[in-house]
């Protein structure tokens, strides 16, 4: 581990030619390749998580997330240049600290700080002249000054002089082979113009491209406002999607359609709902903190309730499909293949398929699910295991309803054996007739 040397002028020229000590809290689908991205630099990085089983796994050479191979850890480690803790002292050799943390939202739909907090209150007492800390975690603008920059100055240290302080929002797409940590640009934001210049020499040695902007806030604003463009557009076709189906119009014919337009159109799908945790939550930060600013964001909201409405009016498809063979909800076996919130991963968090089970359940249908990436749901209301993707399982079913098109499943398979399908995803394309009921 490099020994640390003092003065800013010393840290910026360190940042520059890649000798520093970085410190990542967090070691999740953000914070581990970021720290893997240090250490394949030749940048002494240390990953300090709260949760020993991950420090563990990772002292082992195993990776737990999915876009870094368990090879990458074990040559990090054997390097000598990455490794994890559970022990916050480590920010005392600590050249730069990257927080990269949860930030979810509370029942209340209140952003909910706690693990920036957390992570802050764990760090302070290691807190040393000439650092540079930068918060990565999507919030909400004004949190970097306004939560972070007292708790480092209540230390006697200034922000801007002592210690740098920036923010830089995470743009990790997990399961996208094509855009990584590494060459997604990376915009960063100083809570000063020199907290700026440093945070874009910390990542300039290790990213493809630094885009800088003015301040932290403008930093924080950027990823709220990728993540809300998606959430009010995909909240837009979803309206669409309900006014084409009133019309008999096929939604995914005109959006192919609108797609031959070489400008000024972007795709977006309707869906049984948003999942994740960026879409659903993030723009939620910033109409919280719009508010305070008496600033009323309707698209945020009207985006929110229409999207929220989806998995309701895909269990009224499943109503209508089963009314065809004068079936009520209340008995009938309903499969729903797909649960995890986007295709070909395996996460459910604030995944669609959870609301609409559970509305089925509380309809009285009978439950079944496949989905090769999800062994099982078990969620204080829902409690299955994965059925085997077959024409058997397909067969059995009253209705069959596509929430999440894993590309695994065989849809002409589907076709064949279910007696009628919904399809949340166009997923049936080109398999037509009366027995594939469209969103
Ligand atoms: N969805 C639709 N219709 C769409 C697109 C998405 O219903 O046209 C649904 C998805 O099924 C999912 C939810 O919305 O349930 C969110 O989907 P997403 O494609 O936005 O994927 P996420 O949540 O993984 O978003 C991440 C974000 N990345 C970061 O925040 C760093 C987002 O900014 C990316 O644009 C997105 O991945 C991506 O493009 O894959």
């Amino acid at each position: 581990m490099a020994t640390r040397r003092t003065g800013s002028k010393d840290l910026y020229s360190r940042l520059k030619t890649r000798n520093f000590t970085a410190v990542v809290i967090g070691l999740g689908y953000v914070g581990l390749p970021l720290a893997m991205e240090y250490a394949g630099a030749g940048i002494d990085v240390i990953g300090i998580d709260v949760d020993g089983s991950k420090v563990r796994a990772l002292k082992a050479g195993k990776s737990y997330i999915g876009d870094i191979p368990s090879e990458t850890v074990k040559k990090a480690v054997a390097s000598g240049k990455f490794a994890a803790t559970t022990d916050f002292s480590a920010v005392a050799m600590a050249d730069t600290v990257n927080i990269c943390v949860p930030t979810p939202l509370r029942k209340t739909k209140d952003p909910d700080l706690s693990y920036i907090v957390g992570a802050m209150e764990h760090i302070v007492d290691y807190l040393h002249r000439d650092m540079l800390i930068v918060l990565e975690s999507t919030t909400y603008p004004g949190t970097t000054e306004e939560i972070l920059a007292p708790m480092i100055e209540g230390k006697g240290f200034k922000v801007g002089r002592d210690i740098f302080l920036a923010f830089s929002p995470e743009r990790v797409d997990p399961g996208n082979e094509k855009y990584t940590t590494r060459n997604i640009p990376k915009v960063v934001g100083g809570v000063t113009p020199r907290c700026g210049k440093m945070a874009a020499a910390l990542y300039g040695g290790v990213m493809e491209k630094v885009h800088p902007v003015s301040n932290a806030a403008a930093a924080e604003m950027v990823k709220l406002l990728e993540n809300t463009f998606r959430s009010v557009n995909i909240g837009l076709v979803n309206e669409i999607a309900l006014m084409a189906n009133q019309m008999g119009i096929d939604i995914w014919e005109v959006i192919e359609a609108a797609k031959s337009k070489p400008f000024g159109f972007m795709p977006f799908y309707p869906g049984p709902g948003i999942g994740g945790h960026c879409i659903p939550l993030d723009p939620f930060y910033l109409s919280w903190k719009a508010k305070q600013f008496g600033f009323e964001s309707r698209f945020i909201e009207l985006a929110g309730v229409v999207n929220g409405q989806m998995p309701h009016y895909t269990v009224d498809r499943v109503g209508e499909a089963l009314n065809r063979f004068r079936k009520p909800i209340n008995g009938s076996k309903v499969l729903v293949l797909g649960v995890a919130y986007k295709k070909n991963i395996s996460d459910v968090r604030e995944s669609p398929a959870l609301d609409i089970l559970h509305l089925l359940q509380r309809k009285g249908a009978v439950l079944s699910y496949c989905d090769p990436y999800v062994p099982e749901v078990r969620d204080g209301v829902i409690d299955l295991k994965a059925s085997p993707f077959s024409a058997a399982t397909l067969r059995k079913a009253d209705c069959v309803l596509v929430v999440t098109d894993h590309s695994a499943f065989d849809y002409k398979l589907v076709w064949r054996e279910a007696k009628v399908v919904v399809d949340t995803r166009n997923a049936m394309k080109g398999l037509n007739g009366k027995k594939v009921v469209k969103l």
